[in-house]
């Protein structure tokens, strides 16, 4: 299959699972500034991460390592989903995807919001809710390697990959919680993926 990404964007977490699972892939990196029909194929929205599958495309970074993580259970990137555990790993999945994500594309692209606006205080505003919810997300580290528990699932994977961005933010996460430093660099010196 065919995996379209960007280095250092959402996509990491996907290759991370790409690489951990064995799954074979084509890796090709995207030209946002030139999106390529193959690629507008994969997501029609021009969005990293997405693969071309033999059964068609697919897009949504959390769906396609939930799908990839089923394929291949041996590789242990969830819990059973209906365990204690697999509750713990969903929950923090979808905060990463559907919470903190949007949180930094307001960071990031202010002018989205605000139009014509103030893009300066929507910027503002979006740096404080980010460390707001990484304040919640540190919680469960604090307590466990990672955060559903003593193995590494696909929360973690998305959890560092949007970690990478945090120099945007004078690295205020790592320095205001290091069990996030702890984390990010325990994913990206995983042997599986580095
Ligand atoms: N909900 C999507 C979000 C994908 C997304 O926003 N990807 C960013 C990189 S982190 C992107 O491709 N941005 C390019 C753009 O918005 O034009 C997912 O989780 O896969």
């Amino acid at each position: 299959m065919k995996f379209y990404h960007l280095p250092t964007s959402c996509s990491d977490a996907v290759h991370a699972a790409l690489k951990i699972t064995g799954e074979p892939f084509d890796a090709i990196a995207v030209d946002m500034a030139q999106k390529d029909d193959s690629f507008l194929k994969a997501n029609p929205l021009g969005k990293v991460p997405a693969l071309m599958t033999e059964d068609g495309p697919m897009f949504e970074g959390g769906a396609i390592n939930l799908w990839l993580s089923q394929r291949h259970p041996e590789s242990n990137l969830m819990p059973d989903l209906a365990s204690p555990a697999g509750a713990e790993a969903l929950k923090w999945l979808f905060y990463c995807y559907g919470t903190i994500h949007p949180v930094w594309v307001r960071f990031f692209f202010p002018q989205r919001i605000a139009g014509e606006g103030d893009a300066e205080t929507v910027q503002k505003l979006a740096r404080a809710d980010l460390i707001q919810n990484y304040s919640l997300i540190a919680q469960p580290l604090e307590n466990s390697r990672f955060v559903a528990g003593d193995d590494m699932s696909l929360a973690d994977l998305y959890l560092a990959a949007t970690l990478h961005w945090e120099g945007a933010i004078d690295n205020v996460l790592s320095e205001q919680f290091p069990a996030l430093a702890r984390l990010k660099s325990d994913v990206w010196a995983n042997p599986l993926i580095a």
